[in-house]
């Protein structure tokens, strides 16, 4: 599917129901952004960002209600730098965790309501 001169999207059914479940928009030459359906309910719940071929950003519905409580961001090297979280998913951020480039959690701010 064609969105513009060089953005398109590939859609693909994975479990063969007819419905797709992965959605990959490349422009040009690479992948910018990865859309699953995880659990096939026809909802997405997990999408993936990439910039230059790197993931660079991660918003995660992983308990599948349709509303994401996790994002994730990379730094270009491909190192977590920062997750954050609404783990109440009132679509506000309530924690914001910093990583370094080893992976270790070096801040977590906890936001007051
Ligand atoms: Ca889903
Ligand atoms: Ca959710």
């Amino acid at each position: 599917m064609r969105i513009s001169k060089d953005e398109y999207q590939i859609l693909v059914d994975s479990n063969g129901d007819g419905k797709p479940d992965v959605i990959k928009t490349v422009k040009g030459d690479q992948i910018v952004e990865v859309q699953s359906d995880r659990n096939f309910n026809g909802e997405v719940d997990l999408v993936q960002q990439y910039s230059n071929g790197v993931l660079i950003r991660e918003i995660r519905d992983d308990n599948f209600d349709g509303r994401p409580e996790t994002v994730k961001t990379f730094r270009p090297d491909g190192t977590l730098a920062m997750i954050e979280r609404d783990p109440s998913e009132h679509g506000a951020i309530m924690v914001v965790e910093y990583y370094d480039e080893a992976g270790h959690m070096m801040r977590r701010d906890v936001r007051k309501k």
